[in-house]
Parts: structure tokens; C-alpha cells; sequence
């Protein structure tokens, strides 16, 4: 008998406005959709749709027999209330993602949750909707008359060429935008063979790294939808494997999808450094800005966090970028172990010297399951009993402090990295009034009109939206 499932991705913090400047399509969900033809699949993405409050959601749900939720350890909090909305209309909740494959301990806790997908997902949901007994579902907890089981660790899958694809038809393609340009996300490989301290990747992964072919990317490439101009890869380490790297490139130049689409991925420093040639074929196949974690540019604090990257490569990495013409979008955290504020205003301040394009801070964060979280309990810079079903997902305040900064300086640091960037007029006029109107930059122009006419506006008639208490109060 054929079930009715609800797949639900819940709401970033910044609801509507953010989903109007960089909103990006669950591509888990579509993934788990593809592994059977008999049951129907709904998915739901509550950043595309604002209006959905408890109501409404409670609505949606009663129509559905199972209901499965994504879930980030920020997320966690609104997540329990669409699970307890759902279990009070006697449906089975299923999560799975990040925070609970790290914290499976929450379906002890908490028994809205009825079970729990640890690690990948595709092949253990497969096996759950095919009916197979629970007991004997590798990386399933579940709750069984009152009783909860953990049952073993699933191996990863060994062939991810062997995956469905993602049902890209499941959703509509066209609220999906990075910077107010139509985009979609693909996936060419699964974990990351470093260590850092402080991700949660090497410990959901277990360091592992595994691709799919060029050519299968290629053929998921061919899917994407066609209003789509940017394609995210997501992966967490696109460049690892250079010559894979150049294969892919290839076939993208073969297939002509150069010609309507751009592409952004996630490298690493050391990557770049090492492989100029690699990035001048990367931009002649469309890439047109990476995103980096550079995290400090204190080499104690590298070392501290294992990044594994010295600080040498750096200037070296950044040339090489912006002499083939792609765009650096530089994330770093603030509150690494060994610096203080003097520290990380030196960071700012190379921010800017280097030229980036762009940058985010993220405050250091314990999640669950990772080294960094053992460090912070060993020496009280977190609370033991952090709660994370009563984190707000819009809290901006960080929930550690280190040697030597207070919760509320890294917050000040916080704002302070945004403002000195983005706010220095210096800077901004510098890069947008000359490094883009270069010819190896000639791509922005293409997007320009469309930042002003899309972006601007639709951000601005969804400011009301930001931090939006009641938006979020909602669930
Ligand atoms: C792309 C991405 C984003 C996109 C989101 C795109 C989207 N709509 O999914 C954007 C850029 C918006 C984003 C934002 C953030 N992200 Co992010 N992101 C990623 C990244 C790089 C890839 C995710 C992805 O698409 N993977 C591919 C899919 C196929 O894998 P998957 O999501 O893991 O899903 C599989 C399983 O987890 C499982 N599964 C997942 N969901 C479900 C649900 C059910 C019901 C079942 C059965 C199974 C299941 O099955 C899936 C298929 O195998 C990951 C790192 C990573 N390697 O996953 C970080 C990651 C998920 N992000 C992270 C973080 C911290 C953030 C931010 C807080 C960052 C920030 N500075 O704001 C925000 C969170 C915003 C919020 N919700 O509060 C952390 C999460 C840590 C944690 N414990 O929660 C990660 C792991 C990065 C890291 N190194 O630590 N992110
Ligand atoms: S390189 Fe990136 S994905 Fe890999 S362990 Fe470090 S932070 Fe995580």
C-alpha cells in the first residue's frame, strides 16, 4: 500500500529576506525521494514558503502518513515543535541529517521523535519504506514499544554512482537563488579526508572521501532545471583530487554547459596554492568564485584547530584566483582558540589587504559528536548541560567563550568583522568600481542588472522579515 510522505526543510533563521538573497534547494530531500516509485512524495521547504505557521503546517501534516525532517543542530529547536505538532495528529516521525546522527541520543529524550535516520540516508530509508524489519535496518534508532534501539553503524555506500537521481521535480526551481541569481546545488562527492577540530564532517564522514564519476556528474549536471544560472556544488572538498577536478572540467566544456551556466564549490587554500593550472581550467569551464575556509590567519590557531594549511599559501592562493578572473568568498571563524581581539583584528585587516571578494564569520561552535566539543567540556567554556532544543535558530550569541574571549566580545567581534568589511567604503568602492570592470571579471557584467533589479528590491520588500520573532515564535 502506496504511503503518502512529507519531507520537511525547515526554516533558516532569517526566513523570507534570506530566501530572497541566497536560498538554496534541500537537496537531501530529494535525494531520499528518489529511492522508491511506490510511495508519493511531498517536499516541503519552509524557507521558500514564509507563510507557513503552526497552523498551517499542522494542516499539511494531517494529510500524510509519515513525516521526515531534516535537521541541523540549529534547527534543532523549530524541528522538535513540527515533530511534536505532528506526533499530537498520531503521525510517524522520522529525522535524519547532521544533528541527529551526531546527538542520537535526542530520541531518548524526546519521544515526539520516532525514529531517526543516522548517517547517509538513501539506502536505510529504502529499506524502512520497503517494509524491512526495524531490528534489522543498519543506522536506524527507532522506538519500539516504549523502548528505544540503537542498531548498528550503516557503511557507506561504496558506489555513489549507483545513487538515483535527486527528484528535481519534486520542487519548483524558481524561488532558488544565490545572490539573486536562479541557482540549484549538485553533488560530486561525499566527506573530507582532514581532520579540523572543530567540523562535524570528518565525524558524520569519518574522514572518508568519496566521489562519483565525471560522467555521473556530468549527468547530474545535465538535470539541473533549466531556469537555473549557478550551480552550488556542494561538497566539501571539490579540488581535492585534481585530476578528477580536470576531467570534470572537460566534459563541462564537451557538453557546452559553460554557455548557460556558472559554477561556485568549496576548496581549500592549500589546493589552490598548489595548482594554478587547475583553477585557469576551472574558469574556462564557468567556475567563477570559490568559497574557502580559511577560519584564521593565525598560524597557532590553524594548528590548534588542525586545519592542516600555512599561512604562506595564502597570498599565493588568492593570486591565483583573481588572476583567472574567480571571485573569493573567504568564511573564518571568530573566537578560535589562541587569539585574542588584537588577533583578530589583524585577521579584518588582511581580509581586506588580500583583496577577498567576500567574507562570513561564524562564531566558534561546539556541535555535538566533534573534538572540538570534548575540549570545550573539558575546560568549562561551554555549559555541560547546553540545550540545544532551546537554541533559537537566529541567536546570534555564541555559545562558548575561550581563554581568551567572553561570549559577549565574540559577539562585538562579530559584527565588528562585518561592518569593517563590508561597511568600509574604501574597500567596496575599491573592488566594485574597479577589480569587476577588468576583462578577467568580465562575467560579473552578465550579472550585474540582475543584482540591482531582482536583489535589491526583493530584499527590500522582505526586510520585514528579518529576525523575524513571530516567524519564528511560529513553530
Ligand atoms: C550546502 C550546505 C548548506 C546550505 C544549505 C543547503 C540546503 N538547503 O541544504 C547553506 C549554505 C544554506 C547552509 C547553511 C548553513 N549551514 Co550548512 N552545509 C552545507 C553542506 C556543505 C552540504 C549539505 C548538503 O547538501 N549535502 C549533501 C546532502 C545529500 O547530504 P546531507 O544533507 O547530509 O543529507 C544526507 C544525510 O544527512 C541524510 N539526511 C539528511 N536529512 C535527512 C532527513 C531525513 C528524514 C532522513 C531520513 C535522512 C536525512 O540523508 C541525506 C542523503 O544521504 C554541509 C556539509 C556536508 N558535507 O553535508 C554543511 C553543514 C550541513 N552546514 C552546517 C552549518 C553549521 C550551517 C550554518 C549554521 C552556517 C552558517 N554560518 O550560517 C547554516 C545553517 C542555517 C540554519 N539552518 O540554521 C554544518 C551543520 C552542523 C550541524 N551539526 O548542524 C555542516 C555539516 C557544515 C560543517 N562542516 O559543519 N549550509
Ligand atoms: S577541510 Fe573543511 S570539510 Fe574538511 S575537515 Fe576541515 S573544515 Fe571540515
Amino acid at each position: 500500500m502506496p504511503m503518502k510522505i512529507l519531507l520537511i526543510y525547515p526554516p533558516f533563521p532569517l526566513g523570507k529576506a534570506m530566501s530572497s538573497v541566497m536560498c538554496s534547494p534541500p537537496l537531501n530531500l530529494l535525494y531520499l525521494a528518489s529511492v522508491s516509485d511506490e510511495h508519493n512524495f511531498k517536499v516541503l521547504d519552509l524557507n521558500v514558503d514564509g507563510s507557513y505557521g503552526i497552523e498551517k503546517i499542522a494542516r499539511e501534516i494531517e494529510d500524510y502518513d509519515l513525516i521526515g525532517i531534516t535537521c541541523m543542530s540549529f534547527t534543532f529547536r523549530i524541528v522538535l515543535n513540527i515533530c511534536r505538532i505532528a506526533k499530537k495528529k498520531g503521525k510517524t516521525v522520522l529525522l535524519g541529517g547532521f544533528h541527529p546522527t551526531l546527538a542520537p541520543n535526542i530520541i531518548d529524550k524526546f519521544k515526539c521523535i520516532d525514529m531517526i535516520i543516522r548517517g547517509e540516508g538513501e539506502l536505510t530509508f529504502k529499506e524502512l519504506l520497503e517494509g524491512k524489519p526495524k531490528s534489522e535496518i543498519l543506522g536506524l534508532s527507532y522506538r519500539e514499544n516504549g523502548k528505544v534501539y540503537h542498531n548498528p553503524n550503516r557503511p557507506f555506500i561504496k558506489n555513489l554512482d549507483e545513487l538515483p537521481f535527486p527528484r528535481n521535480d519534486l520542487i519548483d526551481s524558481s524561488p532558488y537563488n544565490y545572490l539573486w541569481i536562479p541557482a540549484w546545488v549538485c553533488e560530486a562527492s561525499r566527506g573530507c579526508p582532514f581532520n579540523c577540530q572543530f567540523c562535524c564532517v570528518t565525524q558524520f564522514y569519518k574522514r572518508s572521501y568519496r566521489t562519483k564519476s565525471p560522467e555521473r556528474v556530468i549527468e547530474e549536471l545535465l538535470r539541473v532545471p533549466e531556469s537555473a544560472q549557478l550551480v552550488f556544488f556542494v561538497d566539501d572538498n571539490f579540488t581535492l583530487n585534481k585530476k578528477r577536478v580536470m576531467r570534470i572540467c572537460e566534459l563541462i566544456q564537451k557538453t557546452n554547459l559553460n554557455k548557460h551556466l556558472v559554477f561556485v564549490c568549496q576548496s581549500r587554500v592549500d589546493d589552490i596554492a598548489r595548482n594554478p593550472d587547475m583553477v585557469a581550467e576551472m574558469h574556462k569551464s564557468g567556475f567563477i568564485c570559490f568559497f574557502l575556509g580559511f577560519e584564521s590567519f593565525k598560524q597557532t590557531a590553524l594548528n590548534h584547530m588542525e586545519k592542516d594549511y600555512t599561512l604562506d599559501k595564502v597570498k599565493k592562493c588568492v593570486d591565483i584566483c583573481h588572476d583567472n578572473g574567480i571571485m573569493i568568498f573567504g568564511s573564518f571563524i571568530i573566537g578560535n582558540i589562541g587569539e585574542n581581539k588584537e588577533d583578530t583584528r589583524k585577521t579584518f585587516k588582511l581580509m581586506k589587504d588580500l583583496n577577498l571578494d567576500f567574507m562570513m564569520t561564524m562564531p566558534l561552535t561546539p556541535f555535538p559528536g566533534t573534538k572540538l566539543y570534548e575540549e570545550a567540556i573539558e575546560n568549562g567554556w561551554v555549559d555541560k548541560n547546553l540545550k540545544w532544543e532551546s537554541i533559537k535558530s537566529g541567536e546570534s550569541k555564541p555559545l562558548m567563550c575561550t581563554p581568551d574571549l567572553t561570549r559577549d566580545e565574540i559577539l562585538e567581534l562579530l559584527s565588528e568583522s562585518y561592518k569593517s568589511f563590508y561597511a568600509d567604503k574604501g574597500y567596496v568602492v575599491k573592488k566594485y568600481l574597479t577589480s569587476y570592470w577588468s576583462s578577467k571579471f568580465n562575467w560579473t557584467h552578465k550579472f550585474l542588472l540582475k543584482f540591482m533589479k531582482n536583489g535589491i528590491t526583493k530584499f527590500i520588500m522582505n526586510l520585514n522579515h528579518i529576525v523575524d520573532e513571530n516567524y519564528q515564535s511560529a513553530y
